[in-house]
Formats: C-alpha cells, sequence, structure tokens
C-alpha cells in the first residue's frame, strides 16, 4: 500500500525537509505520520482537498524567548526558552516541558506534533503543543531551580491559560518545577488556576497523576499481549529510564506479576538478575526523585546486580521491552537483538524512542509494536481528568482515576485496532495510532474552516 504511493510521500517530504532544514527530529516525526496518512488521502478527496496534511505539520504559533537567572554564586546564566502551540482544532493546546541540554526548536516540534495525535487518541478534548528550554537541572540547587523556573514562567504567562494552554512535566520536569511555575503564574496574574497539570494533590493536582504515564504503558501492553492470548504474568521485563515513566512503569509491571530486570539512566544501566522488586524500586525512587543521584549507585545497595556504563540495556534477554527515556534510544542492531532474543512486546513510554529502522525492524519480525503516542497516551490523559477536576472543583478518588485512565487505554488500543488492523490479522499499531489520531483533527479542521 505505502509502495503504491511512495512518489506522493517523497514529494510531500522533500518539502518538508526544504522548510524546516536542520530539523532532522521533526522530519522523523512527520516522515512516520505522512506514510501511514498519505495513502489514506489519496482515497479520501476531503482531506487533500482541504490540504488537511499541509496545514496540521505547520504549527499554529512558536514562541522563542530568553530566560536569563542568577546562579547562587551571583553569576548570570542565560538559557532559550520554547513553546510550541501545534494546533488548536481539538481543544486548547496541551503538552508537557522538557528541561534538558538537548532541547532545541527541532525536538520540541517534533514533541508537539506527536502530541496532537496522541491527544486526539486520548478521547478528550485536548489540542497538541510543548514547551521547554535548553536549561539542564543537573547539579542545580533547589534556588536555582526555583529562579530558572520563575525566569521562565514570567515569559511564559503571557501565552498560556487554562483554556488556551496548559503545559504540564517531561523530561527534567517534575512536581518541584511545576510548583515553582505554578506559584510565579499565579503571583503574575493574580488566579488560582489550572493552568499546568501534575500540580500537587493539596493544590489542584489529581491523584494518579504522577502515575498515569507509567501505568497506561503497562495497561496498553496488557492490551497489546491479550490480542496473542498472553498477559504480563511471569515475563520478564525490560525497561530504560529511570525517571517519571519508567518508574511507574516498573512499579505497574511488578504488580501485575512480571519480573523487571533492567532500569537504565544517560550513564548506563543496571541489570538486577534477582528481579527489581517493589522494595528495590522504592530504593530507586528515593535515590532518583529526592536525592537526584544516578543509576548505578544501585550497586552499592544491592550487590548483585550489574552496571553496564555508557549501555542501554537492549541486548537484555526478555519478553517484554519497555523503553521510557529519550527519542532513538533504540535502534535497528538493538531491534534486531531484542528479535533474536525472543522479545514478544514493544511497548514505547518514550516519544519516538525507536528508531524508523528499529520499527521497521518490529514489523517484519511480526513483534507486537506500539508507538508512543498510543502507549504513553495515558499521562495527557490524566492531565485532561486534572483540568475536568479544576474546572468542576472537585478531586476524585484514586480508584476513580485509575479506572478513567484504564478504559481511556482500552480505547486508544481499540482505536489502533480499528485503523491499524491488517489483512493478515496482524495489528500495525503505527498506522493505526496515526491514521486514528489524524481523523479526529482533521475533520475538526473542516468543521472550523480555512484557519
Ligand atoms: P524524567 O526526567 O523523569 O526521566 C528521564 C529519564 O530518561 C532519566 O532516567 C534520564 O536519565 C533518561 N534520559 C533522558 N535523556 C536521556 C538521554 N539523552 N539519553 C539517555 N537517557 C536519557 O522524564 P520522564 O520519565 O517524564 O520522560 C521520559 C520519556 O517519556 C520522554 O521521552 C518523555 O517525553 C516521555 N513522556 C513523559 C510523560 C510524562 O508524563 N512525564 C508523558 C508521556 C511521555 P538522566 O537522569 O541521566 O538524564
Ligand atoms: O509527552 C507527553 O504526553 C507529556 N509529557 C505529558 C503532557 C501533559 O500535558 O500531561
Amino acid at each position: 500500500m505505502t509502495q503504491k504511493f511512495d512518489t506522493q510521500i517523497k514529494a510531500f517530504m522533500s518539502e518538508i525537509q526544504s522548510k524546516n532544514p536542520n530539523e532532522p527530529e521533526f522530519i522523523q516525526a512527520v516522515y512516520e505520520v505522512a506514510e501511514s496518512v498519505i495513502p489514506f488521502i489519496e482515497e479520501n478527496p476531503k482531506y487533500k482537498d482541504a490540504k488537511i496534511l499541509e496545514r496540521i505539520v505547520e504549527a499554529e504559533r512558536i514562541l522563542m524567548f530568553r530566560v536569563s537567572w542568577t546562579r547562587d554564586d551571583g553569576s548570570i546564566e542565560v538559557n532559550r526558552g520554547f513553546r510550541v502551540q501545534f494546533n488548536s482544532a481539538l481543544g486548547p493546546y496541551k503538552g508537557g516541558l522538557r528541561f534538558h541540554p538537548s532541547v532545541n526548536l527541532s525536538v520540541l516540534k517534533f514533541l508537539g506534533f506527536e502530541q496532537i495525535f496522541k491527544n486526539s487518541l486520548t478521547t478528550l478534548p485536548l489540542g497538541g503543543g510543548k514547551g521547554g528550554s535548553n536549561f539542564d537541572p543537573k547539579g542545580k540547587s533547589d534556588s536555582e531551580v526555583m529562579r530558572f523556573c520563575q525566569a521562565f514562567m514570567t515569559e511564559l504567562s503571557r501565552h498560556i491559560g487554562p483554556n488556551t494552554d496548559i503545559p504540564a512535566g517531561d523530561i527534567g520536569v517534575g512536581g518541584r518545577e511545576i510548583g515553582y511555575m505554578f506559584g510565579q503564574y499565579k503571583r503574575i496574574k493574580n488566579e488560582f488556576t489550572g493552568v499546568l497539570t501534575g500540580k500537587g494533590k493539596n493544590w489542584g493536582g489529581s491523584l494518579i497523576r504522577p502515575e498515569a504515564t507509567g501505568y497506561g504503558v503497562v495497561y496498553f501492553s496488557q492490551e497489546m499481549l491479550k490480542t496473542k492470548n498472553e498477559n504480563l504474568k511471569g515475563k520478564n521485563v525490560v525497561i530504560s529510564g529511570s525517571g517519571n515513566v519508567a518508574q511507574y512503569s516498573a512499579e505497574k509491571a511488578i504488580e501485575l506479576g512480571a519480573q523487571v530486570l533492567t532500569m537504565s539512566d544517560s550513564s548506563g544501566y543496571i541489570f538486577d538478575p534477582e528481579g527489581i522488586d517493589k522494595k528495590k524500586l522504592n530504593f530507586i525512587k528515593e535515590l532518583k526523585n529526592v536525592k537526584r543521584g544516578r543509576i548505578s549507585e544501585y550497586l552499592k545497595k544491592y550487590r548483585k546486580a550489574e552496571f553496564h556504563k555508557g549501555k542501554t540495556p537492549w541486548n537484555t534477554p526478555c519478553h517484554i521491552a519497555l523503553p521510557c527515556a529519550t527519542q532513538n534510544e533504540l535502534t535497528k542492531d538493538d531491534a534486531n537483538s531484542l528479535i533474536k532474543n525472543g522479545v514478544l512486546c514493544v511497548c514505547e513510554g518514550a516519544n519516538m524512542p525507536s528508531t524508523p529502522e528499529a520499527i521497521e525492524a518490529f514489523h517484519l519480525g511480526g513483534i507486537l509494536f506500539s508507538p508512543g503516542k498510543a502507549s504513553n497516551a495515558g499521562g495527557v490523559a490524566t492531565s485532561g481528568l486534572e483540568m475536568s477536576q479544576n474546572s468542576l472543583r472537585l478531586s476524585w478518588s484514586s480508584r476513580e482515576v485509575d479506572e478513567k485512565l484504564q478504559n481511556i487505554m482500552k480505547e486508544v488500543h481499540e482505536s489502533c485496532v480499528k485503523y491499524g488492523k491488517q489483512e493478515n490479522g496482524s495489528i500495525d499499531y503505527v498506522k493505526g495510532a496515526n491514521l486514528a489520531g489524524f481523523v479526529k483533527v482533521a475533520d475538526a479542521m473542516i468543521d472550523q474552516g480555512v484557519v
């Protein structure tokens, strides 16, 4: 099917490349969507005539701004801040903020673009956006992080609002940073509103939001495994990352009877042959979230574990792989090694962690593979639930939120099946997620006229 439309895809991509030079991550994300969507559009001319694809790849608005702040020793730092307000056809812009030295416009445009389709899949009224800064929180004191967050929000506050654009966390932005940014927004606007999600539970945050992305990833993997009459019980799980998404993916996998063998950070991975149980996971949570330490320190307490410096965990034999760190962290060689070692299911927790060549290898190998925009949608979905609770001025119980999250992940899975079921009965989750996400946004864009 794709081959038949090769010429159209190539022509479209060459336009994208010339309009977005030096933006490899953004081009990669657009290519993945274009491959699924162009054949569909060719057969559904209303989308072609309305130039939906040409419009959807152009952000509605991009903000870039200077963020100056002072270190504890009085020296001055200058960072760059961004907010990409990509698409508001389905609702206010919604998506996280990333603080990491690798942040640039390409990275945030890729993330904002992915967010449009992901948010559409959640079934909730959410547009797509993303933002952040090349600020590196590592090695900064709490008061330095606070001053940076305040400086960042001083500018961002002009462009966001509870009915306009509602940022949340992502890499390098957790409860601490959301708190500092919320405080500054409130100070500037003199308004206590749900302008950010991932807030503390005493001041408007939703229960289960911290857990939601990781739990959602595992709920989604359960749905995938069900299609092969499988489940998580007794399965070996390999996880990358040791941040928010990795921690709660591990927690839910353990609860459902799986054995988690690895976790990682940017310095390498740990392998625990006896499995990371809840107690060991609590040690990792304390290490990463409170002490802000390195994953290698796991070995100080658990001596039977191994630390593989500078390596990713994909050579570890497993049934289920959950990449939960960052983009392009799983290459073609990694995919082949997972396949050789008998992997059943690869369910992305991070955004775009598998390279296009890795995804192709999973497809050729007949492996259950789901893209982050489907399997990690539980985070933003629960942010949507936090917004609803803020509007209602009510808080739902953990059980209520968790039930809603489980239902949403089931619905995201059903949408992928609806649009991604192949003639041989297998499910192409990439195509399914892209088409299901696209159709809803495209129809809304048509209804709303040429804007
Ligand atoms: P955190 O900052 O909590 O954790 C990030 C983890 O990934 C850390 O272990 C970090 O290691 C590792 N990591 C980050 N960058 C790199 C890199 N360049 N190379 C290797 N390891 C790296 O972030 P989250 O857990 O929130 O986010 C992880 C992924 O999940 C991202 O792709 C994010 O976009 C995605 N995501 C997050 C959601 C959320 O709700 N938070 C929702 C949906 C998706 P180190 O400590 O060494 O930097
Ligand atoms: O990539 C993502 O979906 C997120 N970082 C969460 C976004 C949100 O608004 O909760």
